[in-house]
């Protein structure tokens, strides 16, 4: 009852707020996407007929694309299609959209800068596909512990929360070189890395491949970790692959170690394909989420609502 309230409530400022829109001259007020003359207002559109029936989504490989054509399904979103592209290309959509205030909905997780840089929401996801508490994992190469015991012990240890990689991502966001960006945060969080580099001895220019995957929070934690060890003298290497090669990189044993292992759900195929093949060393990042996200100005909350 309470809910309904506030939604009405909320409705009735969003459809203020275009009726203004649409004094401030005609473009405003015209769908975006259509771009046909139908003479339909946004406001009895359907959400599906705003965004043309387009989730834009990510690289194909992602965890997060397999749950979405899952929602896909189990919410009978027939007529819906997930927009294969890339992290960059998702974020350059959401921005385009976001700066004219047209509705887009977009794959989306946190931690990301996003929701420092816009006033975004997500969509309840009442069935639950997405998952719940999911964490990040730092894996390994099996035979690592005993071949390089040193760097092990900082993998092991490495661990640190959403803020402090949402730190490393804005800063990248606002032009920062990534390695410049998580140089800075090794310097300035130096209590916090001692606590990963504890113990460990400085090396010689020792190599240890990170495989890691595009994705902005993983190119943060990637180039941190990097950092971190690199101050031990590490030559560190940073492959960057298809989400499916870090898995089998490093089964394969071409890669050392990655931070990108989104457990249990969002990388439960990679997980179960590779099982016994690759040492899971542990969270080093808890408080996770993914689903489909909108601007906080689109008028629905819940992916139910794409059905109306
Ligand atoms: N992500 C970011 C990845 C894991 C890290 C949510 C885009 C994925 O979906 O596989």
């Amino acid at each position: 009852m309470r809910k309904s309230l506030k939604l009405g409530a909320l409705s009735a400022i969003l459809g203020m707020g275009m009726i203004l829109g649409a004094c401030g001259g005609k473009e405003e007020a015209a769908s975006p996407t259509s771009g046909d003359d139908t003479g339909k207002s946004e406001a009895t559109e359907s959400i599906g007929e705003q965004v043309d029936y387009k989730i834009i989504g990510i690289d194909p490989g992602a965890g997060l694309m397999n749950k979405t054509a899952e929602v896909i399904k189990e919410y009978q979103l027939d007529n819906w299609e997930l927009v294969e592209g890339s992290s960059a290309a998702m974020t350059a959509a959401l921005k385009k959209a976001y700066d004219k205030k047209e509705p887009i909905i977009v794959t989306g997780w946190t931690p990301h800068w996003m929701f420092a840089k816009f006033d975004l929401k997500y969509l309840d996801d009442p069935k639950g596909v997405y998952g719940k508490d999911e964490e990040i994992h730092t894996i390994a190469r099996n035979g690592l512990k005993e071949e390089d015991p040193n760097a092990y012990s900082v993998l092991e240890k490495f661990e640190w929360t959403p803020d402090d990689m949402a730190e490393v991502m804005v800063a990248i966001y606002d032009g920062k070189e990534p390695e410049e960006a998580a140089k800075e945060w090794v310097e300035k969080h130096a209590d916090k890395v001692s606590t990963w580099t504890d113990g460990a001895e400085k090396v010689d220019g020792k190599n240890l491949v990170l495989a890691y995957v595009a994705w902005d929070s993983e190119i943060a934690s990637t180039n941190v970790l990097a950092e971190a060890l690199k101050g031990l003298g590490y030559k560190v290497e940073m492959l960057q692959v298809e989400a499916g090669a870090v898995w089998s990189g490093i089964a394969g044993g071409s890669a050392d170690a990655s931070v990108a292992a989104w457990l249990p759900t969002t990388h439960e195929d990679y997980a179960k394909q590779f099982e016994g093949k690759y040492e899971d060393l542990g969270t080093n990042l808890v408080g996770t989420k993914l689903g489909l996200v909108v601007p906080s100005y689109v008028e629905i909350n819940s992916i139910e609502d794409m059905l109306k």
